[in-house]
């Protein structure tokens, strides 16, 4: 028999360290629970819960998805187009199982999930594949996503609400960056502790850190 090629991964990505992985989980759920409290947010709790004068509990809303990771390529095992042609690139087999850091700078919650934006460097940029911002959505549902700059679609996913695929983190993401740049400013912005909150509409809101979160990591990949 022929000797198989190597099995190709779910995806590949960054993968936050145990220990930061933990430091990471207890602060944004803090986190969560702040944004729970402000009259601002409960003013818009409809958003999450569909009903109006319902509270919601956003430490239960989200499930957490582990392990915490910024998912660089989705392989699928192969089956998503241009998988392979990622595996085999140099800079990803160089960059196998090496170190680096990655620069959350803000965090992101909708009716649908809760994420962590990260900031690339030009180094970990040769890893993001060309185009993978805008991967798998119609131009027609975002408009604008091409004025982006490459990799503003990094993230680490911290939670999905039920039902949801960690894939509409990178979505809602972009869709908040592209609110942002637009025209129609933020309806409204509050000063935590942490940063500058500022809610865009329909649930979804944006913390952007007054000083980046470096979180050590590894290049590697997943497969269940
Ligand atoms: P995420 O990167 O937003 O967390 C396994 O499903 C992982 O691959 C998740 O981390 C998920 O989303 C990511 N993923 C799933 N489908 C994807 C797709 N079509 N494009 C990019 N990332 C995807």
């Amino acid at each position: 028999t022929q000797p198989k090629e190597p099995a190709l991964p779910l995806f590949y990505g960054w993968f936050l360290l145990s220990e930061v992985e933990e430091k990471i989980k207890c602060s944004t759920m803090e986190f969560l629970k702040t944004l729970d409290t402000l009259e601002a947010f409960k003013k818009h709790a409809n958003e999450f819960t569909g009903a109006a004068d319902k509270e919601v509990d956003l430490e239960q809303y989200f499930q957490i998805q582990t392990p915490l990771h910024c998912t660089t390529r989705f392989c699928d095992y192969g089956k998503a187009e241009g998988a392979k042609e990622y595996a085999e690139l140099q800079v990803v087999k160089d960059s196998y199982d090496t170190a680096t850091e990655l620069s959350v700078v803000g965090l992101i919650v909708t009716p649908r999930t809760f994420g962590a934006r990260v900031s690339l460097t030009t180094e970990q940029l040769a890893l993001w594949p060309t185009g993978a911002d805008k991967e798998g959505i119609p131009e027609a549902d975002l408009p604008g996503v091409e004025a982006l700059p490459e990799g503003s679609r990094a993230h680490v996913t911290l939670g999905c609400a039920a039902g949801v695929e960690a894939v509409q983190t990178g979505i809602d993401l972009l869709e908040i960056l592209i609110l942002q740049q637009g025209e129609e400013k933020a309806a409204s912005v509050e000063e935590l502790e942490l940063g500058t909150l500022s809610y865009l509409g329909e649930g979804r809101w944006y913390l952007q850190f007054r000083e980046a979160v470096t979180c050590d990591a590894t290049f590697s990949s997943f497969s269940e």
